[in-house]
């Protein structure tokens, strides 16, 4: 048997280390394992309640929109203002938060992911030996399945990908203020007022946005899964949750649930726990130990009813397809029915980028409806009082999967602040009967070429995992 860690990991946001002990060209088992303690749940203690939305923000410079949501549904809910933010404050943050949800699936496929499959000599830039090394350390270049014509026209939606990031971002400035860290997306709705020169603004660059997706996200997406079709085996898991995003009439437009086992079942919040058994933090879970003996990662190991959930696109379009509404579930089965995919094969590295490149075509329809939608007369918020005491959550699901917030109020100051991030769920460490964290589950039983870079890499960025958020 030899083991491998690949330390960091690279192509991902934040550090995170894999250890794999691999025999006979199989992977027995593996742990990953979060490389950096952040602390910000500690730094929220004793503020002022509003300054969750700001902070909670600065765990993450990608999908700081994720957490300006979640903060303000869980302030809402801890303020009881949860059904009194108006119809326009509900569009405003669904088109922001949407916004960043585009900018991130093209980051991920473009930018993080396909190294792992084109010549990255044909990249960008590539003259200089170090930046091939740092795009793919270790890859297999037996593995590459694309002809010249297909890696240069990869090529050439990559660097256009730049530019539509850009765009996404710019959408997010227009109705957010700025990006990244917004500061539009409050307690109570927003704080912009809609200007119909900025929707104008707003709706030329996500039609500019949506035909990049028809033209070349989806269709690239398409190609490679022809050439990769085994990565529909690659990478399995088979639990999956949602919390649902983006609110509209009275439910969400992707929708929450867990596949557990056969069904789709409610995800209640009192049902997820987190252990720390195999991570640094004391038995309280919130102060470090960075000793601890049988700790091998930062990141804690949340569960919901004591299963080790899979989060993100695949595990959205999992439930979504399970469940009779319309919308996401329409758009992913004339997809799949495409590329003749099946649900179940929807938890594996083929599925993930399949379903994120779906989940974008269902976000830039269901923005445009919004976009129309908007009232520049009607209000934006409502207003609010602090309570001296009270209690909140915020669930929403975030590019890479469910995210929850919680928060007490004491003496009007925060007592406690706790958030699980999409991360945390997908790179968690086994837990206190031993189960493994999705990743890990993906991860072993893979049959490797060589000491399993190859495919350890492309299994573990097909989570698109981001470790700034997976520890706070
Ligand atoms: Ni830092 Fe995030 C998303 C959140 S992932 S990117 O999407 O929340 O754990």
């Amino acid at each position: 048997m030899t083991k491998l860690s690949i330390d960091p990991i690279t192509r991902i946001e934040g550090h995170l280390k894999v250890e794999l002990e691999v025999e006979d060209g199989i992977i027995l088992s593996a742990r990953s394992s979060g490389a950096l303690y952040r602390g910000l749940e500690r730094i929220l203690v004793g503020r002022y309640p509003l300054d969750a939305q700001k902070i909670t923000q600065r765990i993450c410079g990608v999908c700081p929109l994720a957490h300006s949501t979640a903060a303000s549904l869980c302030l809402d809910d801890a303020l009881g203002i949860s059904e009194e933010v108006p119809r326009n404050g509900l569009l405003l943050r669904n088109l922001i938060f949407g916004a960043n949800f585009l900018h991130n699936h093209i980051l991920h496929f473009y930018h993080l992911s396909l190294a792992d499959y084109v010549d990255p000599e044909a990249l960008p830039g590539a003259g200089t030996a170090p930046l091939v090394q740092l795009l793919s350390p270790g890859t297999a270049a037996e593995d590459r399945r694309f002809s010249e014509q297909e890696n240069q026209r990869l090529v050439e939606n990559y660097v256009l990908a730049l530019t539509m990031r850009r765009k996404a971002q710019e959408l997010v400035a227009l109705f957010g203020g700025k990006m990244p860290h917004d500061m539009a997306i409050v307690p109570g709705g927003v704080t912009y007022s809609p200007d119909l020169g900025d929707i104008q603004a707003f709706r030329f660059r996500l039609q500019e946005i949506a035909r990049f997706l028809e033209e070349r996200y989806i269709p690239d997406v398409f190609l490679w899964l022809e050439r990769y079709r085994d990565h529909l085996e690659l990478g399995r898991t088979a639990v999956f949750a949602s919390f649902g995003v983006f609110p509209e009439d009275g439910g969400r437009a992707i929708p929450a649930g867990a596949l557990l086992g056969g069904e789709v079942v409610e995800v209640r919040a009192d049902d997820v726990s987190e252990s720390v058994d195999s991570s640094w933090y004391e038995a309280d879970s919130v102060s470090p130990a960075p000793g601890k003996a049988q700790g091998y990662s930062w990141v804690k190991a949340p569960r919901l009813g004591g299963r080790a959930c899979e989060v993100g696109p695949a595990a959205r379009a999992r439930v979504a397809l399970r469940l009779n509404q319309n919308g996401l579930r329409d758009v992913l089965q004339a997809g799949l029915g495409g590329a003749d995919v099946a649900a179940e094969q929807l938890g594996s590295v083929g599925g993930r980028h399949l379903c994120r490149a779906l989940e974008a075509r269902f976000v830039a329809q269901a923005m445009e409806g919004w976009l129309s939608e908007l009232d520049p007369d009607a209000p934006v918020a409502c207003g609010h009082e602090i309570p001296a005491q009270g209690s909140g959550k915020g669930l929403t699901d975030a590019p890479r999967g469910a995210l929850g917030h919680w928060i007490e109020i004491e003496a009007g100051r925060i007592a406690a602040y706790q958030v699980i991030s999409p991360t945390t769920w997908n790179a968690s460490p086994r837990d206190a009967g031993g189960t493994p964290g999705p990743l890990e589950e993906a991860l072993a039983g893979t049959r490797v070429r060589g000491a399993g870079h190859t495919e350890a890499g492309r299994i573990v960025r097909s989570f698109d995992p981001c470790l700034a958020c997976a520890v706070q």
